[in-house]
This record gives structure tokens, sequence and C-alpha cells, in this order.
């Protein structure tokens, strides 16, 4: 086990039966000319997006905000092979998609994704899982303790928000239990949303605002409050939290699948939360090393008035950010931060 992994084997996830490294791209033996066996170009599909994935079958809604909205049932196209299907992807179905008792549609296809959020199993492994299509926010969740924070995890997160194109928003919890204000502080340099809760406070007003709109992922190791935020958040999505089970005296412990749920804003907007289990490792074997300083200097805090090295950090090198994060122009927080990404950067290469 690599240093940064979290060692809590309870959250073994589902995601490896996704792994795209079992693709194989069968050479055409016939040259150039196409198959001549043409894919159907099931005009009659209808679109639908994945709401959640359970042994290679797919919970689909379809309809969406019109009168006949459905969660149907689907399996994967033979045609489609082992292409990953997760949640948050929008994909065409055909067959029956009336959603009846019973009923089983085929996905056939798989739209576009506007981002894909990747890990590798670890840092130097480039083989990439995929775990989430279609998110443009990153709510990254973290205790104040219990279990205890780690900068050098948030900036697992961040930096796979970065590679991905989602925007971070970062979330502290447990602030009943102990002061986030130093674990914030190391974060002060970069301009990233932050949002605090404790047991008896819970800003669902801000939340929601935050996620209308949005398609957010949440991440964070296991037992951090996840799933007891997304059910305040979602009434009704009953994700199993970390209370242990009274009758068989084990922990409840795990919302073991990745699930997207709808988020309604008391006017009637709404906004998509995909809740995943705690990772257990998050490994960024995938990411470009030269994304990392990049993404850096694009959310670092800007200080006020001309910069001193004459061109805004954002468009300097990455050697110029280096020099000016070590001349002290994002503080003892960007140099914390620097040297955390750097150390990330050495285990990727
Ligand atoms: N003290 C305290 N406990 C919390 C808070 N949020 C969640 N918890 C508890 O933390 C445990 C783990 O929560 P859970 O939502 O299952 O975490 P997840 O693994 O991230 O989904 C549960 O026992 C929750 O009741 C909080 O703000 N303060
Ligand atoms: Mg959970």
């Amino acid at each position: 086990m690599s240093w940064w992994t979290d060692g809590d084997a309870d959250d073994e996830d589902e995601f490896d039966a996704f792994d795209e490294s079992t693709i194989r791209v069968r050479p055409n033996p016939k040259g150039n000319r196409p198959r001549t066996k043409t894919r159907p170009a099931h005009e009659d599909a209808v679109p639908g997006r994945i709401m959640t994935v359970d042994r290679g079958r797919f919970s689909v809604l379809v309809g969406e905000d019109t009168p006949d909205e459905r969660e149907i049932t689907a399996s994967r196209a033979r045609e489609l092979g082992r292409t990953p299907i997760v949640t948050g992807d929008w994909v065409d179905l055909v067959g029956d998609s009336s959603g009846e008792v019973g009923t089983l549609a085929r996905v056939v296809r798989v739209h576009e994704r506007s981002t894909l959020l990747r890990r590798s199993a670890d840092d130097s492994d480039a083989v990439e899982r995929v775990i989430v299509a279609n998110a443009d926010q990153m709510l990254i969740v973290v205790a104040a303790a219990n279990p205890e924070p780690r900068a050098r995890l948030i900036d697992r997160y961040l930096v796979a928000a970065f590679d991905a194109g989602i925007t971070p928003i970062l979330c502290i919890t447990k602030t009943d239990l102990a002061d986030p204000s130093q674990l914030l502080a190391e974060f002060a340099c970069l301009d990233i949303r932050v949002v605090t809760l404790s047991r008896d406070e819970v800003p669902i007003e801000e939340l929601t605002e935050l996620l209308v709109g949005h398609t957010t992922v949440t991440v964070g190791h296991s037992g951090v409050g996840k799933s007891t935020l997304v059910n305040q958040l979602v009434p009704g999505a009953d994700r199993a939290t970390g209370v242990v089970n009274t009758v068989t005296g084990r922990g409840r412990h795990t919302s073991s699948s990745t699930i997207c749920l709808r988020l309604r804003a008391a006017d009637g907007r709404s906004g998509w939360i995909i809740d995943t289990p705690g990772v257990r490792s998050f490994g960024l074997g995938h990411v470009d090393p030269a994304n990392i300083l990049k993404s850096f200097a694009a959310t670092a805090r800007i200080p006020d008035g001309p910069p001193p090295g004459g061109i805004p950090l954002t468009e300097a090198h990455d050697w110029e950010i280096v020099d000016r994060v070590e001349a002290g122009e994002l503080g003892d927080s960007g140099r914390a931060r620097l040297e955390s990404l750097q150390k990330l950067i050495a285990h990727t290469a």
C-alpha cells in the first residue's frame, strides 16, 4: 500500500468492473475497408441519464422533466462491447423503455461527455478507471475531525478535479468536533468556494444555491458525512450512513454504489448530486504532471494590485509560479500547497 492510501478496506468500490484497460481493439483484417456489418442506426432510440449502475444493469431516467418521466432498467447492447457506461452518462436506449415491471431496455450509445472524472489504482499506474461522467462541480467533503483531515488528500481531489475540468468546492463537515480554521488556512491561497457545516448547523439554502443548475459529484474519505449531507439536501434519498445497525450490530457502513440524485430548490429549480462511496484510493497516475502546476496557478488567489512579477500569476510559466510562490506571493499557504503538489508530481512522473 502506498503512503497515501486511506487504508480502510470497508469501501471496496465497484469501479473496477469498468476498467477500460480491458477494452480490446480488434484490428480490421480487411484493411481500410469498413466492416460489412454496419451498426443499426437506432433511429427510434430514446435518450436517458444513467442514475446508477448495479452488476451490469443500469437505472436510467427517461423523459426527464416531462409528464412521462420514468426510471427504467437497461442492459448494455452487445455492440457497445466494454465501453464504460457510468453514472452521469447520457445514453440512447432501444427496446422496451416503458419502465413497466419486468421490462428491460438496451443501451446502444453513450453520448459525448462534457467531463469525465477518473482515477488510477495508484500513482505509477497510467491505467485509469472512469468514475463519473458529465459532472461540472466536485464537492470535496472533509471532516474537521473523525476522520482527521489530511491536506494532502484534498490536494489529490483538487488535482483530479482540475485535470477533468471540474470546479471544486470544499465542504468541511463536523465542525462541532473540531475547529477547521487551521485546515482552512492551508487552502487560503486558493480561490475556491468553502462551505462549513456541523451536526446542528447545515447551511442547506447556501448549498442548494451552489448546486442548482449543476451536476455535482461528492468525493471524500469514508465516514466524513457525504451521505448524511446528501440525505439532508435530497429528502427521501435514503443513502445509507455510518450508523451502526442495531439489529445486526454491524456497521451499515457504506453507500456502496455511485448514484445520481435530483435536488430541488424551494422555487422548483433543480440540480444533480452524484454521491460516490468513499473511494479507497485516488491514484493520479493518469494525470499529466504538467497540468498540476497550471491548475494550481489558475486557482491561486491573486493578490490585489499589479503583480510584482509584471504578469498575472495565471499566465506565468511553471517555473515562474514556483519562483513567485517561493518569493512569498501566496504566503505560507502557497508554499505548503506548492510543496504538496510537487510531491504529487514526483509520484506521478
Ligand atoms: N459530529 C458530527 N457527525 C457527523 C456530521 N455529519 C455526519 N456525521 C456522522 O458521521 C458518520 C458518517 O457519516 P456518513 O454520511 O455515512 O459518511 P460517508 O461515508 O462520507 O457517506 C455518521 O455517523 C454521521 O452521523 C457532523 O457534521 N457532525
Ligand atoms: Mg456514504
